[in-house]
């Protein structure tokens, strides 16, 4: 398999958490955003949404994370990403979406850009912005996780769905609050750091990749 990555994509990096939960190994192919290669048409007629990542595997190319992400736990089912009662299945899954379709999407790099170059706004509104969505999102998902009671991960006693969501939101949530802001999310940042233990998240964050520079 070949994964279409960027060390920094928090969405690339739900995808590298998967397939190192899944004990897969993949070729890298890195897509650098900050040099705009999402853009470039050779990469366009890949995944024409122009964002990362995309997985090729043998003759199919998937994109979007969470399709790639359900797409290894059919194709891998062990260990699987999701519970099995159909409610517990529900919150994994609003869990998951709460990072990936309400707080991830605001503060993604193009709209950060656009924020920037086309509206003009200084790099004090421009942080202002992110962490203020950083905020909004991270109230929430810490209220859904909290009435979830004291798991380990985000729900139960082993990684799913959910936790591949929540650490890259953190890891960006990190390059503009401090520790101190983000002290007031206990559950969030103690579910983190169970996290951050298991080698297939440690070995899927953005400074252990080749294409990595600070
Ligand atoms: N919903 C998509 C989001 C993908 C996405 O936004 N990727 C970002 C990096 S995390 C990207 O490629 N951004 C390029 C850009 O904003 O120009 C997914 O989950 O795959």
């Amino acid at each position: 398999m070949k994964l279409y990555d960027f060390c920094r994509s928090s969405a690339a990096f739900r995808t590298r958490i998967a397939l190192n939960l899944k004990g897969l190994t993949y070729e890298q192919a890195s897509i650098h955003l900050r040099k705009a290669q999402q853009s470039a048409p050779d990469y366009l007629k890949l995944n024409p949404q122009g964002l990362v990542p995309a997985l090729q595997d043998g003759s199919h190319l998937l994109t979007q994370s969470l399709a790639i992400i359900d797409y290894l736990d059919e194709t891998h089912p062990e260990p699987p990403f999701l519970p099995k009662s159909p409610v517990e299945r529900a919150r994994v899954r609003a869990l998951a979406l709460a990072v990936a379709c309400d707080i991830h999407p605001i503060n993604n790099l193009r709209i950060l850009v656009y924020l920037k170059k086309e509206l003009k706004v200084s790099d004090a509104q421009h942080d202002a912005w992110y962490r203020h969505w950083i905020h909004e999102g991270f109230k929430g998902l810490e209220g859904m996780l909290e009435s979830g009671g004291a798991a380990r991960f985000s729900h139960g006693d082993r990684p799913s769905l959910a936790d591949i969501c929540l650490v890259p939101q953190v890891f960006n949530a990190k390059r503009f609050c401090s520790d101190a802001d983000l002290a007031v999310y206990p559950t969030i940042m103690r579910v983190f750091g169970e996290c951050m233990k298991v080698p297939a998240f440690d070995a899927a964050q953005p400074s252990k990749q080749p294409d990595w520079e600070p």
